[in-house]
């Protein structure tokens, strides 16, 4: 198994572990042990040998100085970042007292996980660590931080995660990307429409930013914030007014198509015009471009859906390839995510079976509130695969929460990050070039096993040997709690109910570097869908039950209108999230955190391109540096990625985002600030 580990030099396949829909399957080269370069793999289908900068330049990260080596504890100030080597025996001892404390005070409970996917390998992102703290009975954490809204939504219409193999989008004749910033966030979905545009395909961008991938659109239509379901249920009545939809698959492969034709009557394209700020015109072109292209295709972004009103949004543009049959087109239809696809046996790696009783759950986008107010209170929190100090709304609180200074606070990652300046306890986490694990896309159909490549950095662990070793030291001897990762990997694979990954065991793993996933979108849409009634449901009883209105319709986002200014802090090109904002390569192409604000909202203010300004609302503050002009419409300011701090909280966009809950799923609100922008004293 550690082949790779024990050879010096040569050329070994890997695969990019971050929370990115390519999941790329990479060769790594090797120079005296080290990793000295990283390229794409040109045989695999969707990568092609083509892999965004971020990972190009992962060796810097590997290898960056500021890497964590070894355990330490906090002899400073919470939040100062100061620390002491310490022991792995006395790191992990110090963790198992302390909870061992806990446990007797307050109950388990008073124990919070906080993870997210900074590392997607399924067994270091949910294997031993769901197990332990299962057995450990800790609060359960509500993981609703990126796509929680919109699965329900798009569940409702589509019963699950299914949507179209991205491969045959080279054949779209229309591609529309909504809310969903591919240049950035999902390159090669960008790639595979440069193929279909060389056919004379053509690209739409629906965005409330003018970025990069509007830039390369054929057609950029910009909308106000968080009213893109107005704007989809406009297309709809356009559709039927002008008879543009497929009477016959409506028939056939939805419920509830009559009742929608009336319904969206009311969304006439002048009141619509209103609400999302698109010309009427502009609104007659685009329903009548996408009633009559076939095959078109709608990539469902993330940035739409990370509002008050998110869950309707993507519950609402679901049902539009349906509209004109389009599922049924090869190169037709949509993508808001895949993983359905890949599902594996969840029950056997979690082993929620270990719990001693049903634990109480936080939502991951209310930690400020459950280390503030929450009462029982939480007295302890392991943070891993995620930042929360950064990426968490609300992020005032959030930082307050973890300076509580009866707040055991353990944090395991690869770097010193914004949250780990607030640990008691800091452990070093090995990268995902040294760990076994397993991989699946949510967007692509090809799944891949990572065997280690390079040795442990220091004395790093992998998040699978820490909770090994905490299982140990707490005395736990259930043997789930010991299963080696190969051992969890074949667990996982064994899951005959999912036909798609069926004849794939851990010895087809190894033996190919990817494997395809045998899913067929078409094949599955024609009523064998999981919702209730195996048919889209544009009209979903599911949804009355739930208390939702049965149709897709456009309610408002929720934020006060204290401060004049939306402001949208989406994702940048060269981080991953908040990855990647340490390191000083990343940090340097970024340049600097900007917003980008309308000409006639920066002369109002008397605020000049190129200025630093102070951004605030009731929440917090921030410094941004002004990027006037025409790409965001007037009203809107938008900033990108999620920048660790260089000088003192003022860079962190967080602060400033609200940690309401989205219409569905408990999803996370981003999207729906609203701020005022002055000039620094
Ligand atoms: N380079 C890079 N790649 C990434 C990431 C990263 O941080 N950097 N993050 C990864 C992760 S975790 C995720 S979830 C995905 C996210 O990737 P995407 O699906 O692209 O989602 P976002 O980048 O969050 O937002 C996409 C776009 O939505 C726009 N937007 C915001 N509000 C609205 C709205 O109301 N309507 C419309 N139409 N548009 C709106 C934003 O301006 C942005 O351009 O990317 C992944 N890939
Ligand atoms: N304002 C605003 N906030 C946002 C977003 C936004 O668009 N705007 N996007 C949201 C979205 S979509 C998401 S997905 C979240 C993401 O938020 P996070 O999940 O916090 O993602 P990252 O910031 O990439 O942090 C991941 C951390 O995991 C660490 N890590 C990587 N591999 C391993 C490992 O194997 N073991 C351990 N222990 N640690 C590891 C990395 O070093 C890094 O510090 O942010 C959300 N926050
Ligand atoms: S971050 Fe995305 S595009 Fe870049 S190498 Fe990883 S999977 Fe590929
Ligand atoms: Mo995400």
């Amino acid at each position: 198994m550690n082949a790779y580990v024990n050879e010096k030099d040569g050329v070994f396949p890997s695969v990019c572990s971050l929370d990115c829909p390519d999941m790329c399957s990479l060769l790594v080269h090797k120079k005296d042990g080290k990793i000295v370069k990283i390229e794409g793999d040109p045989t695999h289908p969707v990568t092609q040998g083509a892999i965004c900068n971020k990972v190009r330049n992962m060796p810097a990260r590997i290898y960056d100085p500021a890497r964590l080596q070894y355990p330490m504890k906090r002899v400073g100030a919470k939040g100062e970042g100061k620390f002491a080597r310490i022991s792995w025996e006395e790191a992990i001892e110090t963790i198992a007292s302390n909870w061992r404390r806990l446990i007797d005070s307050h109950g388990a409970e008073s124990i919070l996980p906080y993870s997210f996917y900074g590392n997607m390998g399924s067994l270091n992102a949910e294997g031993m660590d769901r197990r332990f703290f299962h057995r450990l009975g800790a609060t359960r954490l509500d993981r609703t931080i990126c796509q929680a809204a919109g699965t329900v939504g798009y569940g409702y219409t589509m019963g699950g995660s299914f949507g179209i193999n991205p491969e045959e989008t080279v054949e779209s004749k229309l591609l529309i990307f909504w809310g969903c910033n591919a240049v950035s966030t999902n390159m090669h979905q960008v790639m595979l429409a440069e193929k279909a545009r060389k056919n004379g395909a053509k690209v739409i961008v629906i965005d409330v930013h003018k970025n990069q991938t509007g830039r390369w659109a054929d057609w950029f239509i910009p909308v106000l914030p968080g009213t893109d379901a107005a704007l989809a249920l406009g297309i709809m009545h356009i559709l039927f007014a002008e008879k543009l939809v497929d009477e016959a698959f409506l028939r056939e492969n939805t419920v509830g198509y009559e009742e929608l034709r009336s319904h969206v009557q009311s969304y006439d394209p002048a009141t619509v015009s209103d609400v999302t700020k698109v010309p009427v015109e502009d609104i007659y072109k685009l329903a009548r471009m996408y009633g009559t292209t076939s095959p078109a295709f709608i990539r469902i972004g993330n940035g739409p859906q990370h509002h008050d009103n998110g869950g309707m949004f993507i519950r609402a543009v679901s049902c539009l390839p349906a509209l004109t049959g389009q599922w049924g087109v090869k190169g037709g239809g949509a993508i808001k995510g895949n993983s359905g696809y890949a599902a594996m046996n969840s029950y056997a790696l979690e082993r929620p079976d270990l719990q001693p009783q049903r634990t109480r759950r936080v939502n991951m986008n209310q930690l400020g509130e459950a280390l503030l107010e929450l009462d029982p209170p939480v007295y302890s929190l392991f943070v891993y695969n995620c930042n929360p100090a950064v990426v968490a709304p609300e992020g005032e609180k959030v930082r307050q929460g973890l300076a509580r200074e009866d707040l055991f606070t353990v944090v395991h990652d690869l770097f010193l990050t914004e949250t780990a300046k607030y640990a008691d306890i800091v452990l070093p986490a090995s990268s995902s070039f040294e760990n076994l694990d397993l991989y699946t896309s949510y967007w692509h159909f090809y799944m891949q096993l990572q065997q280690p490549v390079i040795e442990r950095y220091g004395e790093s662990k992998s998040n699978t040997e820490v909770f090994r070793l905490l299982a140990s030291a707490m005395g736990f001897d259930e043997a789930p709690l010991r299963d080696s990762d190969e051992e969890m990997i074949r667990q996982l694979l064994n899951y005959p109910q999912n036909p798609f990954i069926k004849g794939i065991d851990f010895e087809t793993l190894v033996e190919n570097q990817f494997v395809r996933i045998q899913g067929d979108s078409r094949a599955f849409f024609a009523g064998s869908l999981p919702t209730p009634s195996g048919k889209i449901e544009l009209y979903s009883k599911q949804m009355e039950k739930a208390g939702y209105s049965p149709l897709p319709v456009y309610v408002p986002i929720k934020e006060k209108e204290t401060y004049p200014l939306l402001f949208v802090s989406a994702p940048n090109h060269n981080f991953l999230n908040s990855t990647f904002s340490n390191n000083e390569k990343h940090a340097a192409l970024e340049k600097l955190p900007r917003i980008y604000m309308h000409p006639d909202d920066a002369n109002a203010r008397g605020v000049v391109h190129g200025e630093k300004v102070r951004v605030y609302n009731d929440r917090g503050e921030c410094e941004l540096t002004v990027f006037v002009g025409d790409n965001v419409l007037p009203g809107v300011t938008v900033t990108q990625g999620l920048w660790s701090n260089t000088t003192g909280t003022k860079q962190l966009v967080n602060s400033l985002t609200p940690s309401r809950l989205s219409d569905m799923g408990g999803g996370a609100t981003f999207f729906s600030a609203r701020v005022e922008v002055e000039r620094l004293a």
